[in-house]
């Protein structure tokens, strides 16, 4: 199924940037560094006075954390779409029980470790059904919310095995998974770069973390000048 502009029409993002709240995401492959570096994001916004609220994905509230374990055991095993409408239901409980609310509070940053983005990647190109179709799931309130602003962490295919081996937990669904897969995948986040450009921001992670850190940071001062 082709992308058609259409498609982009219902997207939105929420309307608190007055109340200088925002909703922001940070996506990338498995040992991209995300929640290490979230962390570190977190805590520079608490210095700048604002209240900031972390969210993983999938996850987030009771429901969404019974479907995380869910779909993360059975990963591979699920048929394809009832994957990709799982994580849009967790989404879309997350983003009306949570996120809209925290939104809602005046000088606030909702920070989601993965989103839609990784529906787009993951089901639609690394699981073949389209970008067009996981568009199109999201194409009704609630999910037709998109972040403010995303980071990309950028890493290859060498740095993500070096961090999942030296991290040392068993091996998961995505590192049992070939190079062919992975270079989907990386092709999948290019694209989704070129068509969000203005939300999505590619951040070079393969650096220490203090350096990718400083990235983030830097990247994030220059959207809030710029807005
Ligand atoms: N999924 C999810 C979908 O298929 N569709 C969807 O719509 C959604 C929302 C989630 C899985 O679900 C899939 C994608 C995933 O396969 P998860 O367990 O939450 O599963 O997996 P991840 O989100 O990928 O979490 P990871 O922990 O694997 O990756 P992170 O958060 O990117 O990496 P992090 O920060 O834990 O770091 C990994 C290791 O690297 C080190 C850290 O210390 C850690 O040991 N590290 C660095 N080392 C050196 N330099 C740096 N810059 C470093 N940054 C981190």
């Amino acid at each position: 199924m082709q992308i058609t502009q259409k498609q982009f029409d219902n997207f939105q993002v929420p309307d608190t940037i007055k109340n200088k709240s925002f909703f922001v995401s940070f996506e990338g492959f498995e040992g991209a560094g995300k929640s290490t570096i979230l962390k570190y994001f977190m805590e520079y916004l608490k210095t700048q006075g604002f209240n900031v609220v972390v969210f993983r994905e999938p996850g987030g509230t009771e429901f969404g954390e019974k479907l995380r374990d869910a779909i993360l055991s059975q990963r591979g095993k699920l048929s394809a779409l009832a994957e990709a409408y799982l994580f849009a239901s967790a989404r879309a409980e997350l983003l009306e029980k949570m996120i809209f609310k925290k939104l809602e509070e005046p000088s606030t940053v909702v920070i989601l470790d993965r989103f839609i983005d990784s529906s787009l990647v993951y089901q639609g190109v690394g699981a073949n059904l389209g970008m067009s179709l996981i568009l199109e799931i999201h194409s009704h309130y609630p999910l037709n919310y998109l972040p403010h602003l995303t980071f990309l962490l950028d890493i290859d295919l060498e740095t993500s095995r070096d961090r999942m081996k030296k991290r040392g937990t068993s091996k998961d669904y995505f590192e049992l998974q070939d190079d062919e897969y992975f270079k989907k995948l990386i092709e999948g986040y290019r694209v989704v770069a070129q068509m969000f450009a203005n939300r999505v921001k590619i951040i070079d992670a393969k650096s220490s973390e203090v350096i990718v850190k400083d990235r983030v940071i830097e990247c994030w001062q220059r959207y809030l000048r710029d807005i």
